[in-house]
């Protein structure tokens, strides 16, 4: 176990990328600006499915995506690693899946397989490829489909409940999981998010971890593939719950964690592309977290959220650039 977490743990520096349909509204539907991350805009802004498919989804054409310059970017600023959301909870997925037409193939006009070209981009630059998968699933019927949008199936009603959800698991979450783990080369991590659905239960947690060891022995998977997390930082040391690192979110811990743990943190307030929000943490700030977290014994995930073309923020190419300069003196790199 300690071999599988050595790269990790020697990496220290990654980048998440928080990419999707969500990037071209970006946070604002006619005029409204909807609360913290832009990614939960389907959410927070009540779309229908089918307005989201129509508005959203069928207008994301990033035709000035290039993988190899976010790689670039990535590690010039001193980062080993690269999580991509291969699909958030809005269900739509970034790759040419084969159990859905929810897919950049099918339901957008760019038709160019993301997943696949970030990853041998990665490939390439010597720098692990990895991706973020929500269990929450908007859009699957069997999934939160039919909770929405009646009401908010997301933090606010922890109770919403589909009992189909069992079906979606088996025939829909642990094969695209399967795929991911199958056509994209080594999988550096799986990240999981959206563990808190009631749905979701320990028994197909610990499934999920054991058929990603089973696939690639060497996949490291965050604490969200369970539900022993117990908050934002928490991780379960008792060995109850399946996952090889705790997720603070948005914080770094006081003392530290007496586990693996990786801290992910927006650069402004959202995940997801919002140019609404201004809000950005200074280089100054961002190279203190790294240091506070790395010293501490953890990773620093740091977010980009790409825009609607493909290009990253250019406050974002600003940070990246100066938190560069400063792992390449200080030896981050
Ligand atoms: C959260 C999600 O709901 C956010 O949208 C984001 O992906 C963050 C990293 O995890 O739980």
């Amino acid at each position: 176990d300690d071999e599988r977490m050595q790269w990790w743990r020697d990496a220290g520096f990654g980048m998440f990328i928080h990419w999707g349909a969500y990037a071209v509204p970006g946070g604002e539907r006619n005029g409204e600006i909807c609360k913290g991350g832009a990614e939960w805009i389907m959410d927070k802004l009540d779309y229908t499915i089918e307005d989201y498919e129509k508005e959203v989804v069928a207008q994301f054409n990033p035709t000035k995506f290039d993988a190899d310059a976010w790689v670039a970017m990535a590690k010039d600023a001193g980062m080993k690693y690269i999580v991509l959301t291969s699909k958030h909870h809005d269900g739509f997925c970034l790759w040419d899946s084969e159990v859905t037409d929810y897919d950049i193939m099918e339901a957008s006009p760019f038709k160019r397989d993301i997943v696949k070209e970030l990853a041998e981009a990665c490939k390439k630059g010597g720098i692990k490829f990895c991706f973020y998968h929500s269990i929450v699933d908007w859009h699957h019927p069997e999934a939160q489909a039919p909770l929405y949008p009646n009401y908010n199936v997301g933090q606010k009603d922890s109770t919403a409940f589909n009992p189909e959800f069992p079906k979606y698991y088996e025939n829909y979450l642990k094969p695209q999981v399967r795929e991911l783990l199958t056509k994209y080369g080594d999988i550096g991590v799986v990240w999981f998010d959206g563990d808190w659905i009631p749905d979701y239960t320990t028994e197909m947690g610990k499934e999920m971890y054991n058929m990603i060891l089973e696939m690639q022995p060497r996949t490291i998977v965050n604490n969200r593939v369970d539900k022993g997390r117990n908050g934002m930082e928490g991780m379960d040391m008792e060995g109850n719950y399946a996952g090889d690192f705790g997720t603070p979110e948005q914080e770094i811990p006081a003392t530290g964690i007496d586990a693996d743990w990786e801290s992910c943190m927006t650069m402004n307030g959202s995940w997801g592309y919002k140019p609404s929000d201004t809000n950005w943490k200074s280089s100054e700030v961002l190279i203190q977290n790294l240091v506070d977290i790395v010293s501490k014994g953890g990773n620093f995930l740091l977010n980009i959220g790409p825009d609607p073309q493909g290009l990253f923020p250019q406050e974002s190419v600003e940070r990246l650039a100066d938190m560069g300069k400063w792992t390449k003196v200080n030896g981050e790199s």
